[in-house]
């Protein structure tokens, strides 16, 4: 008897859990497609057709569960990329089965956020249970919102930052000499600076690399035809000296032959392939919207039209997910959502400058995030000095430095904090230029992050550094703990010179109060750059946080103070400033624990030791921080990490127990 293959194996596993997965995916039929045979027989593309309609059907229901359970994901660039999904994997099976042609057996996709098509096909590969898919994003599901190596069953790389795959998969290529490489590739990853070094080398190197473009001309903010003008990933491409071929993405004897042309002929190749996003779709077809998770009702009425009767009564039965605690000393009837609000409040600003002096010195650059970094609102209500800027965030950050390189002009740039990580060179050359930039970096940390590790915002103090020049460095990190603080701030630094970092999380944060239930940050309150505030008073010890940890480690002091243990709580808004005042007094305290979201190996807490030290602390000191690669799911993430109150509570009572 023949060894079974991965698709015996998942048969017989779909065969047994055909209950669970209510789309029939046993009825994939496993198709080895020899390329050296550029032209579909009726019966293969029948079948091909047959595997596209099912493994369409099956992103859009599993998908279309996570958002039911709140937590969001993608649907629209996972659907579309099937056709070529499929064809590659039957290039992958008639290597596999000793024909010509060898294929690195990897989906490689530069656009991680299509990480559905990864536990898709690790499911009908059989190395993914298939029932896991019911579970996509879910916390501890090992599903997380972009492919990870190693974390889930048959996923085989990471990706998930944008224009980070192309340059590795170059590598990948030169290691495997005479194989060919696949990488699936998207209109919005192309737009990064590093796919532009990618294609030089491997034009340079003729690397056997093939690329997919999925050009849907939709990002995120929309269409690039519309706001990214001259731009063209086909031009682009050839420029560099690309084999580039376009075509319909969705006439399959054409696309074939194609990707048949492309893996037979030596060195690089691009397909565009062109199509509308979720074509086939009613409600999403061409629709920026179809980039995000599909709603469960949409998912409903397009399964229902597809004779998905079973996935139907199955969404039926899904509900939202756990709702996170709630917290002693905030009010979680008064939420601030700061990353939004940063874009209303930069409008209020802007009203009060006169429109000639608005336009002649202030610019504010998106990076294809504006909704999710309220940046949508100074478009709405101020497109004369909106850029849109495309996914480019180190060519964005060093134009909104450029913008404020003269005294009294100032750029305004706005990303997710994860991707700080790729402008640190530039933070330093705009530094050195005397640039005035306001940034603001929002899904700090990892609170609410489903997108998993890749989108964790950590090593953000990575901003500031510039070196202490007696002083005269004056770059400043900022993360406010409630929205009350986050406008007052905003307010404040926004005429400062140099370089500001403003922090937000994806997660709303809710006021913080007094002992009596007032709110600590109240309509009198002034922010002062470099100030902490005492939150709380402690005798047996501090707490210092800041963000989104802070209503959190409160809860936590709160709760200390009831066990009679009398910690108190510092609000370090000014991550990279030392407050004397405060300082004097944690120096004299038996304990300090810093408790933060950032990396603890290189946030404020890998840090702070040393301030104290060298004040004569003689204490007992540590740092909680993101410790461990995600988990997945929402709020769960901060509890995995030891971050939440319960894990800042515990924290403080070891070090109190080290004191005593
Ligand atoms: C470096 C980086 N910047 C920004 C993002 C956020 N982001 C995720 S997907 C996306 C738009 C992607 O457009 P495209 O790749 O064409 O995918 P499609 O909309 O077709 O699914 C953006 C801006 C990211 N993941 N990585």
């Amino acid at each position: 008897m023949p060894p079974s293959t991965g698709i015996d194996r998942f048969q017989e596993k779909c065969m047994s859990a055909a209950n669970q997965f209510p789309i029939p995916l046993h009825e994939y039929q496993s198709l080895p497609l020899d390329p050296a045979v550029p032209k579909l027989t009726a019966d293969q593309k029948k079948t091909l057709q047959a595997n596209i309609e099912l493994c369409r059907d099956a992103i859009i229901f599993f998908t279309a569960i996570a958002e039911a359970k709140g937590l969001g994901g993608h649907t629209g660039g996972p659907y579309d990329t099937v056709p070529e999904t499929l064809i590659m994997h039957g290039f992958i099976k008639h290597a596999e089965a000793g024909g010509a042609h060898e294929i690195v057996p990897i989906f490689f996709d530069e656009a991680g956020h299509r990480v559905a098509t990864q536990y898709l096909m690790a499911a009908l590969d059989g190395e993914l249970d298939v029932e896991r898919l019911l579970h996509y994003r879910e916390y501890l599901s090992h599903l997380p919102g972009h492919p990870e190596r190693g974390f889930t069953p048959g996923v085989k790389f990471s990706s998930g930052r944008l224009g980070h795959m192309w340059p590795f998969v170059n590598g990948v290529a030169l290691a495997n000499p005479g194989k060919t490489v696949f990488m699936l590739g998207s209109d919005g990853s192309q737009m990064e600076g590093n796919d532009a070094e990618a294609a030089r080398l491997a034009v340079a190197q003729n690397l056997n690399v093939k690329l997919l473009i999925d050009d849907n001309d939709v990002t995120i903010a929309g269409h690039p035809s519309d706001y990214l003008s001259g731009y063209d990933v086909a031009k682009t491409l050839e420029g560099h000296g690309l084999n580039v071929n376009a075509g319909n993405g969705e006439d399959l004897d054409d696309l074939y032959a194609r990707m048949c042309a492309a893996v037979t002929t030596d060195g690089p190749v691009a397909l565009m392939n062109r199509r509308k996003m979720c074509v086939g779709v009613d409600a999403l077809e061409g629709n920026p919207h179809g980039h995000d998770v599909i709603k469960a009702s949409v998912a409903k009425e397009h399964l229902t039209v597809h004779g998905r009767a079973a996935a139907v009564a199955y969404l039926e039965t899904v509900t939202k997910g756990p709702k996170g605690p709630t917290h002693a000393g905030s009010d979680a009837d008064s939420v601030g959502k700061n990353r939004d609000l940063f874009g209303r409040i930069l409008n209020d600003i802007l009203d009060e400058i006169p429109e000639a002096k608005r336009i002649e010195s202030v610019r504010v650059f998106d990076c294809d995030l504006e909704g999710s970094c309220g940046l949508n609102h100074v478009r709405a209500s101020h497109p004369e000095v909106f850029v849109r800027g495309g996914i480019m965030e180190r060519g964005n950050y060093s134009a909104a430095a450029g913008f404020g390189f003269e005294e009294g002009r100032q750029g305004i740039f706005g990303t997710f904090s994860a991707f700080l990580e790729m402008v640190v060179s530039e933070i330093t050359m705009a530094r050195l230029n005397q640039a005035n930039v306001l940034a603001h970096f929002s899904h700090a940390g990892c609170d609410d992050m489903a997108d998993n590790t890749c989108h964790f915002g950590l090593n953000n103090m990575f901003a500031a550094n510039g070196l202490p020049d007696e002083g005269k460095d004056t770059t400043r990190l900022y993360f406010p703990a409630d929205q009350h603080q986050f406008r007052s701030c905003l307010q404040t630094i926004y005429p400062q010179p140099g370089l500001r970092f403003i922090f937000s999380t994806r997660s709303g944060v809710p006021d913080l109060l007094n002992e009596d239930g007032t709110r600590f940050y109240g309509d009198d309150y002034q922010f002062v750059s470099g100030k902490d505030d005492v939150i709380r008073e402690g005798t047996a010890g501090y707490v210092v946080s800041f963000g989104e940890t802070t209503y959190r480690a409160l809860d936590a002091v709160t709760r200390l103070k009831q066990d009679g243990l009398n910690f108190g709580l510092i609000c370090k808004s000014t991550l990279n400033v030392y407050d004397e005042e405060v300082m004097e007094r944690l120096v004299k305290s038996p304990a300090v624990l810093v408790a933060e979201s950032f990396n603890v190996n290189t946030g404020l807490g890998s840090r702070f030791g040393t301030e104290l030290l060298r004040r004569g602390f003689k204490g007992s000191y540590n740092n909680l921080g993101t410790n461990r690669e995600g988990s997945g799911g929402l709020w769960q993430q901060m509890g995995y990490q030891g971050i939440d109150a319960d894990g800042i509570h515990e924290g403080a009572r070891k070090l109190a127990v080290a004191t005593s």
